[in-house]
């Protein structure tokens, strides 16, 4: 199997443009994704992409992660229905930081062959001239298009409307491509299906002023089967950041997976082969109350995002609150572990004290 059959097997090509399969089949690529620096740790909906790039490399092309140090401070408005609150540049570069550490375990720098590149676009966005970018790239796109853009009608059709700040955001998603097109000959940009409209605009761009060939393929954005919003509990989001999400919380969220979500994120969410994958689905269909989908779905993502120690944590975590007994663990470790647990205090009655 090639990148392409690999990806569309796992179901993680919602749409690709034209003789995508056929660059894949025949030479080895560049491609990248853009993050945007919204928060301090990137959640559990930034796996998807995050391991796209992971499994891009695993078959030999080179992966660009970009961490938009320079976007972040505008705000991209695809698939928002309202307009951001501007960060500070304190806050994005604080941002910057973390998501870099983030990105940077997912990816081999080492290799010889396809080394991983982590970029942040503030390198060339924050040295581009507002005169240089009107003349340069705003001279390429037509207003006219670009209100068409879902996104962007959407907004203009609301009340609150959409400022220029946002409505512009497109066009740096675009140079940023053509600045990887020349730089490192980057020819693939992926994202999830909200990001379409963005990646096209970059091929667009390439096309006009290099006459180059460029591509883009998006990945599904995930549904629940239940409908609840995915990568959010009670809790809040499920963040890739042990400080916020406890390996213990993470791995329990993946072990709550609706029956009918578990192999479909077998596929999205780990490197399991396909018939491992097919074994795990006849399980869930002969004892589905073992949940043994959810169980190794649960390991191998703590694993990929929290190492074997993570996992360790949350097994013993969770063995000593479902099985009854947590008198072998220490205050310490308890609290460490179970900080969202419901809990409550009582004063201490020690036995025929009463
Ligand atoms: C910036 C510069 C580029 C190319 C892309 C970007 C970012 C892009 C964007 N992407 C989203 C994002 O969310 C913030 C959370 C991450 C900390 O806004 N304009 O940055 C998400 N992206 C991953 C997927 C996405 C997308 O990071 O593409 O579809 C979510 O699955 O929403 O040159």
């Amino acid at each position: 199997m090639d990148l392409y059959g690999e990806l569309a097997w796992r179901g993680l090509i919602y749409d690709a443009t034209e003789g995508v399969r056929e660059l894949l089949a025949r030479e080895k690529i560049t491609a990248y994704i853009g993050f945007d620096p919204t928060a301090s740790s990137l959640h559990v909906g930034s796996l998807l992409p995050i391991l796209a790039l992971a499994r891009l490399q695993q078959f030999g092309h080179a992966p660009i992660a970009v961490v938009g140090g320079g976007t972040g401070l505008i705000g991209d408005p695809s698939g928002k229905m309202s307009e951001r609150q501007l960060l500070t540049a304190e806050q994005v570069e604080a941002n910057v930081e973390g998501i870099r550490r983030q990105l940077a375990r997912f990816l081999d720098f080492e290799s010889t062959t396809a080394p991983a590149r982590l970029v942040n676009n503030a390198e060339w966005l924050s040295k581009l001239s507002a005169i240089s970018f009107m003349r340069d790239v705003g001279k390429h796109f037509s207003v006219n298009a670009m209100l068409a853009r879902e996104s962007v009608k959407r907004r203009i059709e609301s009340d609150e409307g959409i400022s220029y700040t946002e409505f512009s955001y497109a066009l740096l998603q675009a140079y940023d491509y053509l600045v990887l097109y020349d730089r490192f000959k980057c020819t693939l940009q992926m994202g999830g299906s909200d990001q379409w409209g963005n990646i096209t605009a970059g091929m667009d761009l390439i096309r006009r002023v290099r006459g180059g060939k460029a591509y883009g393929l998006v990945l599904p954005l995930i549904t629940t089967a239940s409908g609840a919003k995915f990568g959010k509990t009670e809790a809040g989001a499920v963040w890739l950041d042990a400080q916020l999400t406890r390996p213990y919380e993470f791995y329990q969220f993946w072990i709550n997976t609706d029956d009918r979500d578990a192999v479909t994120y077998l596929k999205f969410f780990t490197y399991l082969p396909p018939d491992r994958i097919a074994e795990l689905e006849a399980a869930a269909a002969r004892e589905p109350e073992r949940r043994p989908a959810q169980r190794e779905l649960a390991r191998e993502v703590t694993r990929l995002v929290h190492g074997d120690a993570g996992v360790r944590e949350a097994e013993a975590a969770t063995a000593a609150l479902f099985g009854g007994d947590i008198s072998g663990m220490s205050v310490d470790q308890l609290l460490r572990v179970f900080p969202n647990v419901p809990s409550w205090t009582t004063p201490y009655a020690p036995e025929g004290w009463l």
